[in-house]
């Protein structure tokens, strides 16, 4: 059980908001769905997976390897910890003050690298952990996949695996995170901030959560919260900076943030499938417009993004700097 300090801070809560139920629905299974997917990616930049063919095996593993973890003592967590970015991390996210009433295991999807620093943490056995984490990250990045085959192929693009081929890649720069909001039961009629308002800066995020409710995501007019109905059956989909870039601003990356729920711990795993760290991100040819140049975005590397994200704070908007408009 975690024991985490009262909340103090008044603008660390928020009103309390009803759930909406218009979220976008993409079923993996019918043969139809890359024009429903192109919209939600458009008009949402997130949808929600039913019929996806993850085996609930690996879910229900990973799900109780987590709590397990989550529920050893503090001073075992704090092994694997304090993130760099990667590790074990309580209340303090990225390197700038950001907080929220979450504590969190971060990890690459290198499977070398993981488990070194994190391994002292897990007791016993650490393979326990380090295969649920592999076996659940292998068969949600084939459906990242499958999402962005099936995206390019809606876009028109010649080259379905333009998108997928960049999480394909050996050197893709992907993160896997492992999250546990607790339950904060003082609070009756506002709610924490389980973890600030960002995007993704990766391509795609794929989320499963148990279901406990907290997601948020921002609606692009008028900047309201929409609270996401919670479905541990199912996958929630994020698009991030780098596929807003890559589609020229055509699909959104979708503002989003958690907050806590007062009697029900939430714990959520999400794959951030990003590109090799040399990649450049730029607008795809094929998507500007003949003749002149239509693209809204200066060419950067994942690297040169990556290093500017993990610098700032979680709610900046970090592709202005790339914008070409805003620039000049
Ligand atoms: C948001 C998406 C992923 O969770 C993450 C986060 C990262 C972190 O937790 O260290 C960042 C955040 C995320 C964006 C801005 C920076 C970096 C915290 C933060 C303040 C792992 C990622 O890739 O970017």
């Amino acid at each position: 059980m975690v024991v985490l300090p009262k909340p103090t801070i008044d603008q660390f809560t928020v009103e309390k908001s009803t759930l909406f139920p218009g979220i976008p629905l993409i079923d993996l299974s019918k043969p139809d769905s890359k024009s429903c997917l192109v919209k939600a990616c458009e008009e949402f930049g997130f949808f929600k997976i039913i019929n996806h063919g993850i085996p609930t095996e690996f879910i229900n593993k990973l799900e109780s390897e987590a709590i397990k973890f989550f529920s050893s003592p503090m001073s075992e967590k704090e092994k694997a910890g304090p993130p760099d970015p990667f590790g074990y991390g309580n209340k303090s996210i990225g390197r700038n003050g950001d907080i929220g009433w979450i504590e969190y295991l971060l990890l690459t999807t290198n499977p070398e690298f993981n488990y070194q620093k994190v391994a002292s943490a897990f007791g016993e056995n650490p393979e326990n952990l380090s295969c649920a984490v592999n076996n659940y990250v292998t068969a949600v990045k084939k459906m990242a996949c499958e999402i962005l085959e099936l995206l390019a192929d809606g876009l028109r693009i010649q080259k379905r695996d333009v998108f997928s081929e960049l999480l394909m890649d050996e050197q893709s720069d992907s993160v896997f995170r492992l999250n546990h909001y607790p339950p904060c039961p003082e609070l009756h009629d506002r709610n924490l901030i389980g973890f600030g308002e960002h995007t993704d800066p990766q391509i795609i995020s794929v989320l499963r959560s148990n279901n406990a409710s907290g997601l948020q995501i921002s609606l692009r007019d008028d900047g309201s919260w929409i609270s996401v109905p919670p479905d541990q059956d199912s996958f929630f989909i994020n698009v991030g900076d780098s596929l807003q870039v890559m589609t020229n601003g055509r699909f959104k990356s979708v503002r989003h943030r958690v907050l806590t729920n007062s009697c029900k711990a939430r714990v959520s795993m999400i794959y951030f499938g990003g590109p090799p760290l040399s990649e450049k991100i730029a607008p795809l040819p094929s998507l500007l417009m003949e003749g002149e140049d239509s693209s809204l975005y200066k060419e950067f590397t994942w690297f040169e993004y990556k290093n500017y994200a993990f610098n700032s704070r979680l709610a900046d908007n970090r592709l202005c700097l790339f914008e070409k408009i805003a620039a000049s």
